[in-house]
Parts: structure tokens; sequence; C-alpha cells
């Protein structure tokens, strides 16, 4: 059975979610990490970084949250075409590497979140999700980012109300609140 490596209140709530979406069985092995057991030996062998989330699915091991959600996507979920492929990863990378920055570190903050709350409101304005009408593992990197702001920071998103929406929408779903929605 795949494992799921992740702490209590870990970005491993986010890789979850996505099994959880899937239906995929798997174990989560919750990993003490007040005591420090993500830099012992045994888990370094899995993540030699130190970090959660990390899978180990049969004899194969990843981590980085955004590259197991787009393992994941690739092995179960729908197949789809190099260019939808390439599309998932944009979104699962910029949820990564532009978003969460952009929203998180407090010093660009000011200046990241209208920008991106602004791109985003104009997207949710018009299609229901990311890719459009079809919930995909996007929703998941982007979704679990954004979900995180009035769960962490409880800034102001009424000027946005169409990721406000969103927001709400995919906070309801089942597998979300089995996983993220059950830490808040
Ligand atoms: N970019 C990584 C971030 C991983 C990460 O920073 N995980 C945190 C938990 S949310 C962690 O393992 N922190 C433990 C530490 O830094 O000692 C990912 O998305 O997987």
């Amino acid at each position: 059975m795949l494992k799921l490596y992740g702490g209590v209140r870990s970005r491993a709530s986010i890789v979850q979610w996505y099994l959880e979406e899937l239906g995929i069985a798997y174990e989560f092995v919750k990993l003490d990490m007040q005591a420090g057991e993500h830099r012992q030996p045994e888990y370094l062998i899995i993540n030699p970084i130190g970090k959660v989330p990390a899978i180990v699915d049969g004899d194969f091991q990843l981590w980085e949250s955004g590259a197991i959600l787009l393992y994941l996507a690739e092995k179960y979920g729908k197949t789809t075409s190099l260019e939808e492929k390439a599309i998932l990863a944009q979104w699962v990378l910029f949820a990564n590497a532009t978003l969460s920055p952009g929203i998180f570190a407090q010093a660009s903050r000011e200046r990241e979140l209208p920008l991106l709350m602004t791109a985003l409101n104009e997207i949710f304005g018009r299609q229901s999700f990311l890719l459009g009408n079809e919930f995909t593992v996007a929703d998941v990197a982007v979704g679990s980012v954004l979900s995180y702001i009035p769960i962490m920071l409880k800034l102001d998103l009424s000027p946005y109300p169409a990721v406000l929406n969103y927001i709400k929408q995919v906070s309801e779903r089942p597998a979300f609140q089995k996983t993220i929605g059950a830490r808040s």
C-alpha cells in the first residue's frame, strides 16, 4: 500500500487531500516532527532533505508535494494529453513557487497579493476550476494554498469574491473536509 509520510499540520495534508480525491488506499505515516523524527536516519533514507511530505509507492520513493501530486495525477488520474499535463504542471509549480511565497512571505505579500488575487479572481469569475469545469490536481495545488489563507492568515479577501467562492467550493469537498479541513 502507498505510504504517505507527514506530520500533524504539515504539507502532507495537500497530498492526502488528493489521495482522498482519487480514492486510493494509502497509509499515513505520522512523524513526530516535534521530536525530530523527520531528521532521523530512517526517514532521511526516504527524503535526504528531511522535509515532509514524502511517499513510498512500492519500490518508488518521492518527495516535494508538487512532484508527488503530479506523479499521482499521472499514475492514478485521468489520461491526458502532453499539453494538458504541461498545464497541470504549470499550476502545481505556480502554487508552490509563486502563489505560496507571494502570500506567505510577509516581505512580498503587500505587492504580490493584489496581483495574484486579481488574476485568480478573473479566472474564477468565468469558470469553476482552473482547467474549466473539471476539478483536477491543479485545484488541489492552488486550492490548498488559497484555503490556507483563511485558516492561517485571516486576510481580507472580500475584494476578490470569485476567489472566496472558489475557496468555499473546494473546502466543501468531502476529501478536503477529511484532510486539510479537519485541521481548522
Ligand atoms: N516545498 C516543499 C516544502 C516542504 C516543507 O517545508 N515541509 C515542512 C512541513 S510543512 C517540513 O518538513 N518542515 C520540517 C523542517 O523544516 O524541519 C513541499 O512542498 O513539499
